[in-house]
């Protein structure tokens, strides 16, 4: 690809299709063994998946009858903690969400503040790379109003989502994403999974829904929400648990 053409350039797509400057690029994008080099996790790659993919486009939705009759658990399943399990002992009445970091106010909302703000669902299919997939309503508040309320500071790049499960050894489940997947219409937190209120399996209180990427970027049992400028120094700096420990892609699109 020439260095010659902007990144602004680039990066708003107006390059795209333009005397087949991209045309192969978009081709071999669409292979997945070259996906999977493109997108693995360092910032030159995440330039370059920037350019083929529509990072805004919609994540197909489904009809009712499309409902998996069950939607299973992965990973944790039944936090341990004691702070959790006495939050699980109140129906989570006294849980807060923390919206923190590089934000102009701060929030710290019960969850009967969240479902009682204006809420979306969506019927879509979950794809977890242990190599199962299901189709699952959620209904949640959308990130972006969040955020609108907190107000992002300039300097904010990416989001760490906290979660309150202990992988062993201490170690809390973490993930994040970058601000186009935060202001993503489907990016949610939901509180609800097909019409009732999300299980201890899947999540509760409140779990995202990142619909563009794969099953591990999904961070359950959500408490706090980090605007930060960069990954480094968070965990092992990779942006997540499983990036930090098994080599997982930090964007994980599908
Ligand atoms: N906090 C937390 N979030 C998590 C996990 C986890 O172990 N802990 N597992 C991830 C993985 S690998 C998947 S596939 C999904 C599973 O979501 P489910 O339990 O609702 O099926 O949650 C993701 N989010
Ligand atoms: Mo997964």
């Amino acid at each position: 690809m020439s260095g010659i053409v902007s990144r602004r350039r680039l990066l708003t797509g107006a390059a795209l299709g333009a005397g087949g400057l991209l045309g192969g690029c978009d081709r071999l994008g669409e292979s997945p063994a070259f996906r999977k080099i493109l997108f693995s996790a360092d910032a030159m790659n995440r330039h370059a998946q920037r350019l083929i993919t529509d990072r805004h486009a919609l994540a197909r939705e489904f009809e009712t009858a499309d409902l998996s009759p069950f939607f299973r658990g992965n990973g944790t399943q039944n936090p341990q903690g004691a702070d959790y399990r006495a939050h699980a002992a109140e129906n989570f009445a006294r849980w807060r969400l923390e919206i923190r970091g590089l934000v102009a106010r701060p929030l710290s909302l019960t969850m009967a503040q969240i479902r009682s703000m204006p809420a979306r669902a969506q019927i879509t299919r979950h794809d977890c790379v242990e190599g199962w997939s299901a189709i699952g309503k959620w209904t949640g508040v959308p990130l972006h109003r969040l955020l609108d309320l907190a107000g992002l500071r300039e300097s904010a790049r990416y989001l760490v989502f906290r979660c309150a499960d202990e992988m062993g050894g201490g170690i809390a489940y973490y993930e994040s994403i970058d601000l186009i997947d935060a202001f993503h219409p489907q990016t949610i937190l939901a509180w609800a999974l097909n019409d009732r209120i999300l299980p201890i399996r899947n999540g509760a209180p409140l779990r995202l829904r990142v619909e563009r990427q794969l099953g591990y970027k999904h961070a359950k049992y959500v408490q706090a929400i980090d605007a930060v400028a960069s990954l480094d120094g968070i965990g092992l700096g990779k942006g997540g648990f499983w990036e930090d420990r098994a080599q997982y892609e930090w964007y994980a699109g599908i």
